[in-house]
């Protein structure tokens, strides 16, 4: 009789990496022919506990502009990786990366967003990461958009409200795919999409003096843009580059009810479908009625052109990618909230906490991922996961155990939803090398394997040093995921 063989560990593919964002680790801000980005404009929060990437209106963008320095503004240094990528990438190759995840700073590519020409040494800087790589077998995995586009086109056209900025990219993304094709099999367009949600850092949109109504309109308005755009780079990827593979980008946060009433489970399958609304775009090829059916409940009006919901339906994406830190808790009422970079929800009393105040929830990602894989039957890839702590440098040694107690638990996790029938492409954990943090700029929220000698005002030797999870993850990806 026949029996069907459920796999019982990773596969022999399987991508095991590190995932980082340009404007977060490269620095080099203002040289070879770079624009300024909308992430370098935001200033750092001055209380650990607080997120800065959404304080920005036209006056603290004047102010940006005139300070030329680096203090108040950490992503404009970042970690260097523009000069310590040879360091960085050999360090990522000792721990047997399969895959690195990078992104692309557009301005480095077109400082206004929509020159004439492509700034060559923008280009030539990505050439000679995707050398280094290729001299250690490693699979780049590059971000086309993650929390950044040039300035310009902000101050001239209010980012992604506007529809000019989809030919921008379009041109941008045909100058990549040209220069690049052949050497990267897997893409992302945006970093998780859905966040735009929460405004500027994602839709580089200014949003000044907008009733809530005008708010919520204007960043559906901006997303609808993206993710027309989004399927438009699915779209030329695969005419340029028939072998690569175009994924999606989602902060996945999955919803639990407070409790079992009827209620309650409905106010938690709401937010979970406002979640997925993105990926059932760019996954499906359509909006959901359910969306639609919130859009006109909520008085939301989105200005559309004829031939979107034909882009959109031809050019779905390869695989479904996420990100994912914690879950959160609703209940049809009102609710205490926790922590999250962007996130705020109900606080599960089951569940530990970072010293961030995210909560901690391994098991909630194998139920994401079994939920993720039913619903839209594409590979699916883990892109962003990990740990930001307050680390100790001793006598030249971090010992980061709880890293590793995080990090092992999600794993085991994985492995469980393989077992469950789920295809996982690969793992990238979040910040493989210290970073400067997205939602507060600070550079003591650590997540690395390698420690970076730097602190919140940019003090140190930029020294690289190995953390004890760095042994571990070694010793996790040469046994492919048996040995935790
Ligand atoms: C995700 C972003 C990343 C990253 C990570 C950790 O939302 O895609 O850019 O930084 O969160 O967040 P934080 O740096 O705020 O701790």
């Amino acid at each position: 009789m026949y029996k069907k063989q459920f796999p019982q560990q990773f596969p022999d593919n399987f991508l095991w990496g590190g995932a980082t964002a340009a404007n977060q680790i490269e620095g080099a801000w203002n040289i070879d022919g770079k624009g300024l980005t909308t992430a370098e404009v935001v200033r750092k929060a001055e209380d650990r506990k607080k997120m800065s990437m959404n304080l920005v209106d036209e006056e603290s963008i004047k102010e940006a502009i005139q300070d030329q320095t680096t203090t108040n503004y950490p992503k404009r240094r970042g970690i260097d990786f523009y000069h310590h990528y040879q360091e960085d990438i050999r360090l990522f190759a000792e721990m047997g990366f399969k895959v690195f995840r990078f992104s692309i700073a557009w301005a480095r590519i077109f400082p206004n967003g929509d020159d004439a020409d492509p700034n060559e040494k923008g280009l030539a800087f990505y050439d000679r990461v995707l050398d280094e790589l290729e001299k250690y077998q490693i699979e780049p995995l590059i971000t086309l958009s993650h929390y950044e586009l040039p300035l310009a086109l902000t101050q001239k056209q209010n980012g992604w409200l506007s529809r000019k900025t989809i030919t921008a990219f379009e041109k941008y993304t045909r100058i990549v795919f040209e220069r690049y094709r052949g050497r990267v099999r897997y893409w992302l367009t945006f970093n998780e999409i859905n966040t735009g949600t929460w405004g500027f850092h994602e839709t580089g949109v200014v949003e000044t003096n907008l009733s809530a109504v005008e708010k919520e309109t204007v960043r559906y308005q901006a997303l609808h843009h993206q993710l027309v755009a989004s399927a438009l780079a699915t779209k030329q990827l695969h005419e340029i580059d028939p072998k690569a593979k175009m994924g999606c980008m989602l902060a996945r946060m999955q919803t639990y009810p407070a409790s079992c009433r009827p209620e309650d489970v409905r106010a938690a399958q709401l937010e979970d479908q406002k979640n997925l609304f993105f990926t059932d775009v760019q996954a499906r090829g359509e909006y959901p009625e359910f969306m639609n059916r919130y859009f006109a409940e909520h008085g939301i009006e989105l200005q559309m052109e004829q031939q979107d919901e034909t882009v959109l339906a031809e050019n779905p994406v390869d695989f479904v990618s996420f990100s994912y830190y914690m879950t959160t808790v609703t209940s049809a009422q009102q609710g205490e909230e926790v922590n999250g970079n962007m996130a705020t929800g109900g606080r599960n009393p089951y569940l530990e906490e970072s010293d961030w105040g995210w909560q901690i929830d391994p098991v909630g990602l194998r139920i994401t991922l079994n939920e993720m894989w039913d619903r839209y039957r594409k590979p699916l890839f883990i892109v962003e996961n990990g740990l930001g702590a307050l680390d100790q440098l001793e006598a030249g040694k971090v010992h980061d155990d709880y890293r590793i107690d995080y990090l092992r638990k999600h794993i085991i996790q994985m492995k469980e939803a393989i077992k469950d029938g789920v295809e996982l492409m690969g793992y990238t954990m979040w910040g493989p090398i210290d970073l400067i943090s997205f939602s507060t700029s600070e550079m003591s929220k650590r997540y690395g394997f390698i420690y970076v000698d730097q602190d919140d005002d940019g003090k140190g030797t930029l020294k690289r040093i190995k953390k004890d999870s760095f042994y571990w993850f070694k010793q996790v990806i040469a046994t492919n995921g048996a040995q935790l």
